[in-house]
């Protein structure tokens, strides 16, 4: 079994929520704050069967979309011009961390 520790930006949680469940994969939703631009994203942690990792993969690929974020002028560092430093990022699709289960137990 893998653990997919799944970041995806918070506009896509429910079609992806909505998607693994129509397949029957469990998923656990937990919020979380990226480093960099410091904005809300949303943690899925996702145990899957090694046999099914890509069709789960692949959900996320369909549903998680690339989008365009500039940095909030807030987090410039203290006396640094404002105008520069802004320029915008390409958020996700998704990153993933994938992690090897050496047991799984449902109690
Ligand atoms: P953030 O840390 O807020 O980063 C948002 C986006 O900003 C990143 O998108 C990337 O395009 C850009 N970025 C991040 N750090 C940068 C830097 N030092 N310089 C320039 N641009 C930078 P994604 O790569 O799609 O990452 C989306 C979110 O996934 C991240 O939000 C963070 O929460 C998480 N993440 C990404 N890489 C990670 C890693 N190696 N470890 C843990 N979490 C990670």
């Amino acid at each position: 079994m893998k653990l997919l520790i799944t970041i995806v930006q918070d506009q896509d949680v429910p079609n992806l929520l909505e998607a693994l469940a129509e397949e029957e994969f469990g998923a656990t939703r937990l919020s979380s704050t990226g480093g960099f631009l410091r904005t809300g994203n949303t943690t899925l942690l996702i145990g899957v069967a090694k046999e099914k990792l890509d069709q789960v993969l692949d959900l996320i690929k369909k549903v998680c979309k690339k989008r365009e974020q500039a940095p909030s002028s807030a987090l410039l560092p203290f006396g640094k011009a404002r105008g520069s430093g802004l320029r915008k990022v390409v958020v996700g699709g998704a990153i993933i961390f994938m992690v090897e289960i050496e047991r799984f137990e449902k109690i």
